[in-house]
């Protein structure tokens, strides 16, 4: 539910404002707010937006947290710089998702990239960044950057040959993000990729979403024969550690040209070395991609 949860300070007679993300049917992350600025229903989802105490303003679809003030430059950097510097000379960088522009804003960072597609379907994903999240959005406005209110599988599957990178910054696989998560998907972005490309997706909690981590990462490499997963921090998504997915359509090892490739501009969490490290695997996530 994303409809905060009133509650009354019995001894002081104040009202108090709470959200809760049922991360599992026995876990939940939940954190006081002052107020909730917007509370739609769009075509595609449920939106809201809370300013809470403690991350800042938060995003939420359909009841699950997107993206918050506080953390989002954990994932963000993280889909983003990996992919981009283990290409070699990426130019054109496709987004699908990701709305609000995070991605994008640490996409744009990139002088070699001279045009990122961004393609996201819910046209009120976009609109909210612009309106309440000008630090996350703000590389929208990027010369280089055109956003496209559209379907993402069917631009894929029009689009051969065209990208360097394509980023998928979906939402968990349910409701409009399924077809995201799907084998023929993948292959479409094979398709899609050029010589040398790369594909990134968020694949979900290692702890809390191991089917879907599992079924994505196989998914993935039945579309490319170099598949590589790696890991990060984000305190705000389910059990706060998240996976992401390469498919690389070239044999090199994404972690060793990252390490060894500077990072020239400002990051907040991405070092070579930082970058690196994400793709050592602990042995149960192993046993999950085995
Ligand atoms: N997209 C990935 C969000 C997944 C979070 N899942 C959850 N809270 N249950 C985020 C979009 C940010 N640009």
């Amino acid at each position: 539910m994303s409809m905060p949860s009133v509650s009354e300070d019995k001894g002081e007679q104040k009202m108090e404002l709470w959200f809760t993300e049922r991360q599992t049917p026995d876990v939940g992350l939940t954190c006081r707010l002052t107020e909730t600025l917007r509370f739609e229903r769009t075509k595609y989802q449920e939106l809201a937006i809370h300013q809470t105490k403690q991350f800042g303003r938060m995003l939420i679809l359909d009841g699950t947290v997107q993206t918050t003030e506080f953390d989002e430059f954990f994932y963000h950097e993280m889909m983003a710089h990996p992919a981009l510097f283990a290409h070699s000379d990426p130019r054109r960088v496709l987004i699908i998702g990701g709305g609000d522009g995070g991605v994008v804003r640490e996409v744009v960072k990139h002088d070699s990239v001279e045009s990122v597609e961004l393609v996201e379907i819910d046209e009120r994903v976009v609109a909210a960044g612009r309106e309440f999240f000008p630090t996350i959005s703000c590389g929208l406005t990027d010369p280089r950057v055109k956003v496209i209110i559209g379907d993402g599988i069917e631009h894929v599957r029009s689009a051969e040959g065209a990208y360097d990178v394509v980023i998928v910054d979906s939402t968990d696989p349910v409701g409009p993000a399924v077809g995201l998560f799907a084998v023929e998907f993948y292959r479409a972005v094979n398709r899609a990729l050029r010589a040398g490309g790369i594909l990134v997706a968020q694949t979900e909690s290692p702890l809390f979403n191991r089917d879907i981590l599992s079924h994505a990462v196989r998914s993935i490499r039945q579309a490319f024969a170099n598949t590589r997963l790696y890991l990060g921090p984000v305190p705000t998504y389910p059990s706060g550690y998240w996976s992401y997915t390469m498919g690389l359509k070239s044999d090199v090892d994404p972690a060793q040209i990252i390490g060894d490739k500077p990072c020239p501009f400002a990051t907040k969490y991405y070092t070579p070395e930082i970058g690196r490290a994400a793709f050592a695997l602990p042995p149960f996530v192993r046993d999950l991609i085995s």
